[in-house]
């Protein structure tokens, strides 16, 4: 029968690093996000489109949850090519795209069965960053993306109710110290959504938050011609920062797509039996149908 602390041991094991709170302060987190909200710093779309979604109490149908328990699970970033007319064009899916599922899955059976002892894991649909920052998991970058000491910001985080009282971890959010004499990230952003004079990102303005939006939404004009790097999401802050330094680098190829593939994802018409095909092949990746054209052309585009 396995301790509590365990668990996480468990996790370690695996190469990923797990924190814990209570449940107790679910009330705190609310108020980590939806103050902000409040206070009308956070943009009508960005919540909207993503925050309103977030569920800050224990759910109703696991309500013997005791605590939850925050994972941070080393990514490399993923390289995939397209082939158009003769040139084959490499670009990347930034880290914690790919395998989401797989992950989450990944974990809950290595909890439940390794544990052997009736704990129970459920998904949280809560603010993932805030959680690991609350339990001293992570650390922010002024670039508002989160830092673990071996693997930089090439993480994936995830959490999970459990029924399991396990240690309560809760602490003050942190910013990393090298950003006070750095500010490499401010200076990099191609759409300025990291701001000078306040430490929220205005996410709004990220070129991640357009190129994650269904193809039908046109790029703003402040989103230049040239700055795309990647199918979607970018790594500009995060490429130029030196606690990357040893990270920066680490890159898996994923997947090709040939000549046919390409031209059915530039045509942006999907019907038939190879739109279920792709689409089969986009989700491991992270990535949807309702990506293309737009973002594989912003990157032809691009010269690149
Ligand atoms: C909404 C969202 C987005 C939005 C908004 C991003 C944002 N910064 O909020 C958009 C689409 C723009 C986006 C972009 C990206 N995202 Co995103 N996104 C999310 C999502 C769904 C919620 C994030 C959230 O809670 N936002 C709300 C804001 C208010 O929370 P916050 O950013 O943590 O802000 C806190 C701090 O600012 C703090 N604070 C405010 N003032 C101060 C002052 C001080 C001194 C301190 C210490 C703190 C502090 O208060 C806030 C609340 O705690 C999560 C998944 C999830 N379920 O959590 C992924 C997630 C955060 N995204 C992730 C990633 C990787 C990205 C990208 C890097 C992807 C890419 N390569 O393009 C970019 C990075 C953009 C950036 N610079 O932050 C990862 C982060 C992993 C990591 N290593 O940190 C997550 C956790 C997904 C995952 N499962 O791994 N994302
Ligand atoms: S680039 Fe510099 S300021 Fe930005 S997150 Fe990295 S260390 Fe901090
Ligand atoms: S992901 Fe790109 S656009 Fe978003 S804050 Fe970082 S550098 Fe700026």
């Amino acid at each position: 029968m396995a301790e509590n602390g365990d668990m996480l041991k468990l996790l370690r094991e695996r190469g990923y690093e797990a924190r814990s709170m209570s449940v107790s302060h679910l009330d705190e987190v609310r108020e980590d996000v939806e103050g902000l909200y409040k206070k009308g710093l956070l943009a009508e779309d960005l919540y909207k489109e993503y925050l309103f979604r977030f569920k800050y109490i224990v759910p109703v149908s696991f309500p013997e949850a005791k605590s939850i328990i925050v994972v941070s699970v080393p990514q490399p970033t993923c390289e995939i090519s397209f082939n158009v007319k003769g040139r084959k064009v490499r670009t990347i899916v930034p880290p914690t795209y790919a395998r989401a599922v797989d992950v989450d899955m990944e974990i809950v059976d290595l909890l439940e069965k390794g544990d052997g002892n009736g704990v129970h894991l459920m998904r949280a649909i809560l603010p993932h960053k805030t959680l690991a920052a609350r339990t001293g998991l992570v650390e922010y970058g002024r670039n508002n993306v989160t830092y673990v000491p071996r693997y930089g910001s090439f993480h994936r985080l995830t959490s999970f109710f459990t029924n399991r009282d396990l240690p309560d971890d809760w602490q003050e959010r942190k910013v990393m110290d090298r950003c006070a004499e750095c500010g490499a990230c401010v200076r990099a952003c191609p759409t300025k959504a990291i701001d000078e004079d306040r430490f929220l990102l205005h996410a709004e303005k990220c070129l991640t938050f357009h190129n994650e939006m269904p193809n039908d939404k046109a790029f703003p004009d402040y989103v230049l011609e040239g700055v795309h790097n990647a199918v979607v999401g970018c790594m500009i802050c995060q490429k130029v920062c030196p606690e990357n330094a040893k990270v920066r680098n680490w890159m898996v190829h994923c997947t090709e797509f040939d000549e046919d593939d390409t031209s059915f994802l530039l045509k942006g018409d999907f019907s038939g039996p190879r739109a279920k095909k792709l689409t089969e092949r986009l989700e491991p990746l992270g990535l949807e149908l309702q990506l293309f054209p737009r973002n594989l052309l912003a990157l032809l585009n691009n010269g690149r």
